[in-house]
């Protein structure tokens, strides 16, 4: 199946511009959208209304010039393909393009006279970039849950961080760890814990929003990413997961046993880092764990500690 229906043309020089187009429309078998921007923003404009496939990149425009054209637009647009057609033939300069994520860098003078194959080096580009973003899902996967891992909790906090900077948009996270979990490796063997934490995986999918990114942090503790979530909402969430645990794994074991989970919820604040962030999530899940299991609670910060009555 062809993956190649939108490329987007970013070429200030218009003749140049009329003879890529032309050359790509003569060797397009099947109907493609090909569109002609001559500024970088155009081309993130564009690419934020339309799914595109592939850019074609000049490195000469009027409002970036060299490499900073493919900073900007992995940046504004990570996804399509960026195929760097270019008047500038530099041996370094190409590496550091591929480097900073385009697929090929093409010298314009190297392809003068063959510019029938610049489609064919298009949709190539186009598929090599197809297979990096799958393998790069599958590596923000895990295996046994089939939900986001480590990596992907990692990648989508410093994407929603990035919103938190630009727009001021709250943003919160949940830690949710499943209590007293080694009773059942130990009492019904490891398949059943298995089955527990991939239960466990659908149920917070199931009870969280489309935002949301639930993932698996390691061993038996989930993460869940809640943007645009102030801290009150996060924790009414929170609790309803909390909550609907004991029940979700009525069927699966004795009366006499329960599986219930303890969560830490931490907003995240101006000036942190995922690190820290995640730090105080922890901070307040252990604090759910020392309170008696089962439970929620809010990252408490020194100041409120602060805030209780000093006797002198
Ligand atoms: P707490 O309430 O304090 O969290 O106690 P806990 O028993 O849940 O915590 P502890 O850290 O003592 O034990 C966690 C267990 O989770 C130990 C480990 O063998 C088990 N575990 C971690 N990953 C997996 C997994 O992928 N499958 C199964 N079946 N067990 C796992
Ligand atoms: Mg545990």
């Amino acid at each position: 199946m062809d993956e190649l229906k939108t490329i987007v043309l970013v070429e200030d020089n218009e003749a140049e511009a009329r003879l890529t187009m032309k050359c790509l429309r003569r060797s397009a078998e099947l109907p493609i959208t090909i569109h002609h921007v001559t500024t970088l923003a155009e081309a993130i404009k564009y690419s934020r209304e339309v799914t595109v496939d592939a850019f074609i990149l000049d490195l000469g425009l009027p409002d970036s010039s060299g490499l900073d054209g493919i900073v900007r637009l992995k940046i504004a647009a990570p996804e399509p393909a960026i195929v760097v057609l270019t008047a500038h033939d530099d041996e370094n300069d190409a590496l550091r393009s591929v480097r900073m994520g385009a697929q090929l860098f093409v010298p314009k003078h190297e392809i003068a006279g063959h510019m029938h194959v610049m489609l064919r080096l298009v949709r190539q580009a186009v598929a090599r970039q197809k297979q990096l973003l799958d393998a790069l899902a599958q590596a923000h996967i895990d295996p046994l849950t089939a939900i986001a891992n480590r990596r992907g909790l990692d990648s989508e906090l410093e994407r929603r961080m990035a919103d938190f900077q630009r727009h001021k948009t709250p943003l919160c996270l949940a830690m949710i760890d499943v209590d007293h979990f080694k009773q059942f490796n130990d009492r019904f063997g490891h398949e059943m814990g298995d089955h527990i934490l991939k239960k466990l995986a659908a149920q917070l999918v199931n009870q969280t929003r489309k935002s949301d990114l639930c993932t698996r942090f390691g061993g038996e503790e989930f993460a869940i990413v809640m943007p645009m979530t102030k801290l009150d909402e996060a924790l009414e969430i929170s609790k309803r997961i909390v909550q609907c645990i004991p029940k979700t794994f009525a069927q699966d074991l004795p009366e006499d046993t329960q599986v219930t989970v303890s969560c830490g919820v931490a907003e995240f604040l101006p000036g942190d880092e995922i690190r820290t962030l995640v730090q105080r999530a922890d901070t307040a899940l252990y604090a759910a764990k020392q309170q008696g299991r089962n439970q929620v609670q809010r990252y408490r910060s020194n100041l409120e500690v602060l805030e209780v009555p000093v006797h002198v």
